[in-house]
């Protein structure tokens, strides 16, 4: 799968770029996706899991399935997909990295700055005061532990029907609002907001650029797909723009 030479002629010193990644870009890691055919939402109910009513009804269930995500996040490691986007940080001034991933494996390959739209799968905090809580916890006890307020804690993700943090999708906002060119990554762009920022990048004259082994439903409005995993892509965009001497 070829890269356009359209793409790397935009891909300058001054190309404002933004990308937003989803959780495809954390596979290659032996990160589960959601809604791929043998995905987390192939196995579990969304509702009952990463929301506040699901958690409310079964707090155990759902603090022990983030627990089973938690563990498997700290035995994987970053690919080569996100140590590719963390070089291209360093490569281009005007870059943002917003992602809907909570593993943090952009950080632990060493992207900074990251937008978390999604929170992350990290941190705790009490659903009642919001005391923040590190993850301090045993991830092999099913009991939800409390805070001193008496609340229960929670990760800190952000569940279905829950506000995404105001900065957070301000910035991301802001950065599609003023990109050249615009990176769908391991997306399957079928949750809102997030999914807008691809639109909102081509209302504004980007250029879009998908990267996903698979169709999706921005496919169709992306100017550019390359249907490789991203652990492979990335890596070749980056040894294109070498030859380029960017
Ligand atoms: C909200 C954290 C206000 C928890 C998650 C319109 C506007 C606003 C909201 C809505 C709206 N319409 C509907 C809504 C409600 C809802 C929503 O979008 N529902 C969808 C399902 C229709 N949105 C919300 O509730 C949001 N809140 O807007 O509040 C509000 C509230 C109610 C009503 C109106 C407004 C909150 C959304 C956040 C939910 N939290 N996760 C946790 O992780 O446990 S969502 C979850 O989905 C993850 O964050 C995940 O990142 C995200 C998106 O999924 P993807 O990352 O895309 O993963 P997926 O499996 O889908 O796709 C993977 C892709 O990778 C595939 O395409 C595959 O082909 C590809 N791939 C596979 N391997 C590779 C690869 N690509 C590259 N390389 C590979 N190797
Ligand atoms: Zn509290």
């Amino acid at each position: 799968m070829k890269i356009s030479n359209k793409l790397i002629e935009l891909l300058d010193l001054d190309c404002r770029i933004a990308i937003l990644t989803g959780t495809g870009v954390s596979a290659e890691s032996g990160v589960s996706t959601f809604r791929d055919p043998d995905g987390l939402w192939s196995r579990f109910n969304p509702a009952e899991l990463a929301s506040m009513n699901g958690f409310m009804s079964n707090p155990e269930l759902v603090w022990s399935w983030y627990n089973y995500r938690r563990e498997i996040i700290n035995s994987v490691k970053p690919n080569p997909g996100h140590y590719a986007l963390a070089e291209m940080q360093k490569l281009f001034p005007y870059y943002t990295l917003i992602t809907q991933n909570v593993d943090r494996l952009h950080q632990s390959a060493g992207s900074s700055n990251v937008i978390e739209l999604h929170g992350n799968i990290i941190d705790n905090h009490c659903v009642r005061c919001e005391e923040p809580f590190s993850n301090e916890f045993d991830l092999r006890s099913k009991v939800v532990p409390h805070c001193k307020c008496g609340g229960m804690i929670r990760p800190s993700v952000v569940w279905f029907g829950e506000m995404l943090p105001d900065a957070a999708i301000a910035d991301a906002y802001y950065a599609a609002e003023n990109c050249d060119v615009f990176f769908s990554i391991g997306t399957s762009a079928e949750v809102f907001p997030a999914a807008n920022l691809p639109h909102i990048a081509r209302s504004k004259g980007a250029y879009v650029v998908e990267i996903n082994p698979n169709q999706t439903s921005l496919s169709n409005y992306a100017d550019e797909c390359l249907r490789q995993p991203s652990g492979i892509a990335m890596p070749e965009l980056i040894l294109q723009l070498k030859v380029k001497k960017i």
